[in-house]
């Protein structure tokens, strides 16, 4: 577990501006399992873009670890991404753990990636989602549509928060 991708708020100076003060928290992790990196980056640009304000815990993330750092960010809402094949395991774990948590109950939490091992032949939301995560992202030609979707609906974002948030991470070739 590194902390190279750390975006935590309490190791940078606090926002100052009004705009920074709107963007929503999301706390973006993988499982415990899991070393691959880049689909953490590249949530965390897409967020950024979005409008939020990202914490990145970056790989294998150990449970305990990943419920401290809610309980100290209280985020508008934790993204999971796993491909490593067994977040449709650790997904179910890490889910009941926030849920059984007073401060991180009604957090929405979603979770996203190569849930399995098999492709996209077998689907894992049904049982991800009755173990308590609001919403799967598993791969496919509509899922960031859908995910674009639910962080707009997230709960303490603005019309004005979700305009494309130009950073030096901007994605995308300049024309
Ligand atoms: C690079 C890589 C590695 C590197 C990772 C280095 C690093 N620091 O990141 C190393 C060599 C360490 C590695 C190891 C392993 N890997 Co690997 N790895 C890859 C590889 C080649 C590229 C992954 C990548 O970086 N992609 C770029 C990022 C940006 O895209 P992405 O990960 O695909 O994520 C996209 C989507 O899934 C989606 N997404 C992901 N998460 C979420 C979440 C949400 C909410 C949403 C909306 C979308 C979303 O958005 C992303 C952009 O489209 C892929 C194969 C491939 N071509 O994809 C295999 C792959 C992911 N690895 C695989 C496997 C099996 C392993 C190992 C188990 C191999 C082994 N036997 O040791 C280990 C597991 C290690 C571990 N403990 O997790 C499999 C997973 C199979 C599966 N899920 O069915 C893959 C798919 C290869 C394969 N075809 O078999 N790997």
């Amino acid at each position: 577990m590194t902390d190279a991708l750390d975006n935590d708020p309490g190791t940078r100076p606090a926002p100052t501006g009004g705009d920074d003060r709107r963007r929503p928290t999301v706390v973006v992790t993988t499982v415990a399992s899991d070393s691959h990196t880049w689909n953490l980056v590249f949530l965390q640009l897409l967020l950024e873009e979005l409008g939020c304000h990202v914490v990145n815990l970056g790989p294998c993330v150990p449970d305990e670890l990943l419920l401290e750092r809610c309980r100290e960010a209280r985020p508008a809402a934790v993204v999971v991404s796993t491909v490593n094949g067994h977040g449709h395991q650790d997904g179910l774990r890490v889910v009941r753990r926030l849920r059984a948590d007073d401060l991180l109950a009604a957090t929405p939490v979603v979770i996203g990636g190569k849930l399995g091992v098999d492709g996209d032949s077998t689907s894992h939301a049904a049982e991800l989602m009755a173990a308590g995560f609001d919403a799967v992202f598993e791969d496919g030609a509509e899922t960031l549509t859908a995910f674009r979707r639910f962080v707009g609906a997230l709960e303490g974002t603005s019309q004005g928060a979700l305009e494309p948030h130009h950073t030096e991470h901007t994605i995308g070739v300049p024309v």
